[in-house]
């Protein structure tokens, strides 16, 4: 079976998600395209990449990014940096003739988001494939939603609500990590969660044209954490520990045209008592609806309106498996359930195809940039509290 060398570059939450994402995806996939070969794994902090080294099997651990571009035999890079350094990696990667799939959002300026889709563009003339990690576009229930929207079961879509809902950092003593900083991070909750509703929402309904938002940021200061490694509200500090301004947003919402005709809105919070991987879409078309929450992923409920009688009409629940999209990596019945390393697995294996195949897959660069011209007409938006074109 071919073979695939990869390095990673960032050994945190997002590296071992990749990591056991390119584990299993031959093992869950009959048909993949190729097995990994774990060569190299960077992190700042040594002892980091060197723990990583050992529990995921890679021959290499190094600190420089530069010493896993420059390697003739690694052929895939997974860019899990915090986002102030997607940029900088992903284009020396698809300089060096590396595919390279790089962490979500795609960066923390626009006009570094427009430099990687270019290089992108560039490196595509060679064969060379890009991808930001918008796994949750690829969830069974959603392509299965988005095969029901594209039959015209649901008729002309009208209304497309989306919304990621969190809490982590809804405790003040919730601690201060890069995510909470505008030069590492870029923006909150904006680039953060946002754009993974964005991204389901334009999957369904077409891109978003014109915007109008609010944007707020509701705990100024937070206690500073120790250490890069972020901890995703796991840890809270005292009133003892020393405070830093909060120069990024808590919430967005936004109301908005696509330009399939829908209007929809989307929303993001990090900060919804109660709420944890609360990624939900609603879709409402002329002849039905239908709707779906991450934290049931394995559910979506379909209302086709104008097919059922009245007094029978309402949600009718598909538990999704073998038989809906992506149906290899699902368990042999509906209802067994896959979760969030299997939905990285098929963002891997989606990748790979794309890789083999020579083609650029759905989540490219280009539409990590395009999401990022959203996010930049949000935040005008919000700053002249009037509608704004997306550039
Ligand atoms: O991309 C998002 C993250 O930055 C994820 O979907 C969940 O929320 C997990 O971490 C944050």
């Amino acid at each position: 079976m071919k073979k695939m060398g990869i390095g990673v570059v960032g050994a945190g939450f997002m590296g071992k998600a990749h990591c056991v994402a390119l584990s299993n995806m031959p093992k869950l996939f009959t048909d993949a395209p190729y097995v990994p070969v774990f060569k190299t794994v960077c992190d700042i902090v040594p002892e980091i990449a060197e723990d990583f080294k050992e529990r995921f099997s890679f021959e290499k651990a190094c600190t420089n990014y530069m010493d896993v571009v420059n390697d003739p035999e690694i052929d895939i890079v997974c860019v899990c940096t915090p986002n102030d350094s997607h940029a900088e990696i992903s284009i020396a990667a698809l300089k060096a003739g590396k595919h390279v799939i790089c962490e979500k959002p795609i960066a923390t300026k626009t006009e570094d988001a427009k430099a990687m889709a270019e290089a992108a563009e560039e490196a595509a003339k060679k064969g060379i494939v890009s991808m930001c990690g918008y796994q949750y576009r690829r969830v069974p229930a959603i392509d299965e939603a988005k095969k029901i929207i594209e039959s015209g079961r649901l008729g002309e879509i009208t209304n497309v609500r989306a919304q990621y809902l969190q809490s982590w950092s809804a405790d003040p003593r919730s601690p201060l990590s890069w995510r909470f900083v505008k030069e590492t991070a870029g923006a909150g909750t904006l680039g953060d969660i946002f754009t993974h509703a964005l991204d389901i929402a334009q999957y369904l309904a077409g891109n978003v044209t014109d915007v109008v938002s609010m944007v707020k940021t509701y705990i100024k200061e937070r206690p500073v954490q120790e250490g890069g490694v972020d901890l995703l509200g796991t840890v809270k500090l005292g009133d003892d520990a020393k405070k830093q301004v909060v120069d990024v947003d808590d919430e967005v919402s936004i109301l908005c045209n696509f330009d399939s005709g829908a209007i929809g809105s989307v929303e993001a919070t990090r900060m919804a008592w109660g709420r944890n991987n609360y990624l939900t879409v609603e879709v409402h078309g002329t002849k039905g609806s239908l709707t779906w929450n991450y934290e049931r992923l394995n559910e979506l409920e379909v209302c086709y309106g104008m097919e059922d009688n009245d007094g029978e009409r309402g949600f009718r629940k598909i538990y999704t498996g073998p038989a809906n999209p992506h149906g290899d990596v699902t368990w042999n019945i509906p209802g067994m359930n896959i979760g969030y390393g299997e939905l990285k697995a098929i963002e891997a294996y989606e990748f790979a195809k794309a890789v083999v195949g020579g083609y650029q897959p759905t989540t490219n660069f280009k539409v990590g940039y395009q999401l990022d011209r959203v996010c930049e007409a949000v935040l005008e938006s919000n700053e002249k509290k009037a509608w704004v074109q997306v550039k």
